[in-house]
């Protein structure tokens, strides 16, 4: 789930600035207080309720139900991996799994943490994971990445060595990106990939992105819907195009190959940048002539 840290924003409590969705300004959820400096924190496991225990099994059920023709062939032969699906999984379990996979660890964090801290934990392997679950009312939509988002909708790909380098690539990135001032470019390219993107399949158009694949609704929504567009993958056009952060999403990207995505992060992204900054930004329904349309 991306967000948008306000630099300028009075901190609040340890110093965490608000984060801030769409219109509102919403002060951070989760205990940020007994963070470590880079932002992990424990887990507690032990502090789950049995409702939120039934609440995550509930929400894994109802996704589990309809992946079938609409989530990548990879997501659900990985989804399994989650371990049982009746209770929230010990991320130290969890990690023990994925590491011997692809290198991989679920590092538990109290919710949205700034992109320089993010991007430190992906560049190492170690993937943040929201330790709490939303509010039984929060079932259908949550705006904020918890822990159900996090872990049904980012793990199972880790497990997949092509998009697991490329989670690792864009975090190198975004230390780079750091220094350049490139932060939104990277969110965006984020937000079109890991949250929102899609894949071409003989099959037909899957869904690989973590925001589709852990809603109940834009699953089916952004493969199967006339209402929004899908576009070929092109790194400087997603770069240029905003994104919406509430609502579903106007456009999707739509990729050949996870291999494509690890070619897409390899060139050094300086001069695209530079050439970024003289370009136009982009609405999110905005339509190009130069776009491939599926
Ligand atoms: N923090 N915990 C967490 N999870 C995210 O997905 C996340 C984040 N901070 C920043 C962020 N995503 C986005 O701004 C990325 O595009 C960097
Ligand atoms: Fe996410």
């Amino acid at each position: 789930m991306s967000s948008r840290f306000d630099p300028g924003a009075k901190a609040s409590n340890r110093g965490v600035a608000p984060v801030i969705y769409g219109t509102g300004e919403r002060p951070p959820r989760g205990d940020y207080a007994s963070a470590r400096e880079d932002f992990t924190c424990e887990q507690h496991w032990e502090r789950y309720t049995a409702q939120e225990h039934t609440l995550y099994r509930r929400l894994c059920e109802r996704q589990t139900a309809q992946l079938a023709g609409l989530a990548c062939g990879e997501f659900i032969e990985a989804v399994g991996q989650l371990g049982d699906p009746r209770q929230i999984p010990r991320f130290d379990d969890l990690s023990d799994t994925l590491r011997r996979a692809t290198g991989w660890q679920i590092v538990a964090v109290p919710g949205l943490i700034p992109e320089e801290a993010f991007f430190a934990l992906l560049a190492k392997r170690r993937f943040p994971v929201t330790s709490w679950l939303r509010n039984p009312d929060e079932f259908d939509y949550v705006v904020e990445p918890d822990v159900f988002h996090d872990l049904f909708g980012h793990v199972p790909l880790l497990f997949d060595p092509m998009f697991a380098d490329y989670m690792q690539a864009y975090g190198e990135g975004g230390l780079k990106a750091r220094d350049l001032q490139a932060c939104e470019y990277l969110a965006r390219l984020y937000w079109y990939t890991v949250e929102f993107g899609l894949i071409d399949t003989p099959a037909g158009l899957r869904a690989y992105g973590a925001g589709i694949l852990s809603s109940a609704g834009e699953l089916r929504y952004s493969v199967m819907s006339p209402v929004p567009q899908r576009l070929g993958f092109d790194l400087t056009r997603i770069m240029r195009t905003s994104y919406k952060i509430d609502s579903y999403q106007a456009s999707y990207f739509v990729i050949d190959s996870f291999a494509q995505l690890i070619a897409a992060t390899a060139p050094d992204f300086a001069p695209i940048y530079e050439r970024l900054a003289r370009a136009p930004g982009l609405a999110a329904d905005e339509r190009l002539a130069t776009d491939r349309v599926f």
